[in-house]
């Protein structure tokens, strides 16, 4: 017997989404910062083993902010629970420990949608690495009931690998019987091109103080890995929704871009087996955040 399925993961942002897709895949297919809203595409990462393949939906974090971008997101993470197997929902257990009053406040727009989907749901409690004092769990559990009757709740650690591996079991439980559908050693449907820009992205988010990289975003420009062999030349240009930003994200002397591009290069050489030659550039794109035309070129929205 084989089985198949799609699983779409979502919840809050900054939960741990993206972390859990990745340590099933045992690969970074997508990007993970400590700063919410990270991801703002859906991308799967297809995971197979010997008698299962399963793909999972990352998807954006659910929040309630505006703006045209923030509704392309949220669009993205809600179509992922149409036509999926199985739903899994990330919290971060930690969180809520700490501060319960913000519980219902994140999780309850999730819980009518994910309901109406109509697919079993799995509540992931994550981060259960970082609460320290046990008892601080119960009246978590106890919210998570009341929004979820129906589902089930299984603590995990996305980072540590805790509760992963049962987690896993229960959704190979309750996917379909099929046949693969994607060659054993795919491992996600996105093309490598983005898989680059949502590399430099990543980076940007580590060396950008405040709120600059939810102004930014990046667009592959030119890929050529025919006119040298052996080196992939690619270059990037990071857009910028405002003017000041642009200073701020080539450095003193261009030392700040020099290093998003210099850790960027070694991990898409990764990527890609081989060496890579990287070129940024900075533009300024004034409101591209409020650019419908623009936003889809990015891959944002449907
Ligand atoms: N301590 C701890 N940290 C975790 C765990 N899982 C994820 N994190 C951290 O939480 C942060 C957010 O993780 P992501 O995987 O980017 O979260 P996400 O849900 O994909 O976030 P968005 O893409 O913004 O919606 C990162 O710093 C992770 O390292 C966990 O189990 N324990
Ligand atoms: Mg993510």
């Amino acid at each position: 017997m084989h089985k198949f399925g799609t699983v779409a993961l979502v919840g809050p942002p900054n939960a741990g989404k993206s972390t859990l897709m990745n340590r099933y895949l045992g690969q970074k297919v997508a990007i993970v910062s400590p700063r919410p809203q990270t991801t703002r595409n859906r991308i799967s990462g297809i995971l197979t083993t010997d008698d299962a393949q399963v793909v999972f939906l990352d998807t954006p974090g659910i929040h309630q902010l505006r703006g045209k971008m923030n509704r392309f997101l949220l669009e993205s993470a809600w179509n992922a629970l149409a036509g999926c197997d199985a739903v899994v929902v990330l919290v971060d257990a930690a969180l809520y420990a700490a501060k319960p009053s913000l519980l219902k406040k994140e999780l309850k727009p999730l819980a009518g949608p994910v309901a109406e989907a109509g697919r079993p749901v799995l509540v992931a409690v994550n981060k259960i690495d970082r609460v320290k004092d046990k008892p601080t769990m119960l009246p978590v559990m106890a919210a998570l009931g009341e929004l979820w009757p129906e589902a089930e709740f299984i603590p995990v650690s996305a980072l540590r690998g805790k509760g992963t591996e049962e987690l896993l079991a229960r959704i190979l439980d309750i996917i379909p019987e099929g046949p693969p559908m994607f060659p054993e050693d795919q491992i996600s449907t996105a093309p490598v091109r983005f898989m680059a820009a949502e590399i430099i992205r990543e980076k940007l988010f580590y060396s950008l103080r405040q709120e600059l990289p939810y102004s930014t975003a990046v667009e592959i420009e030119a890929w050529d890995e025919t006119s040298r062999p052996g080196l992939a030349l690619v270059n990037a240009v990071i857009y910028t929704a405002q003017k000041n930003h642009k200073g701020m994200i080539i450095g003193k002397q261009g030392a700040n871009l020099k290093r998003i591009g210099s850790e960027a290069r070694k991990e898409i050489a990764e990527l890609l087996g081989g060496k890579v030659h990287l070129e940024l550039w900075v533009k300024v794109r004034s409101g591209w955040t409020e650019d419908p035309g623009f936003l889809r070129a990015m891959g944002l929205g449907e």
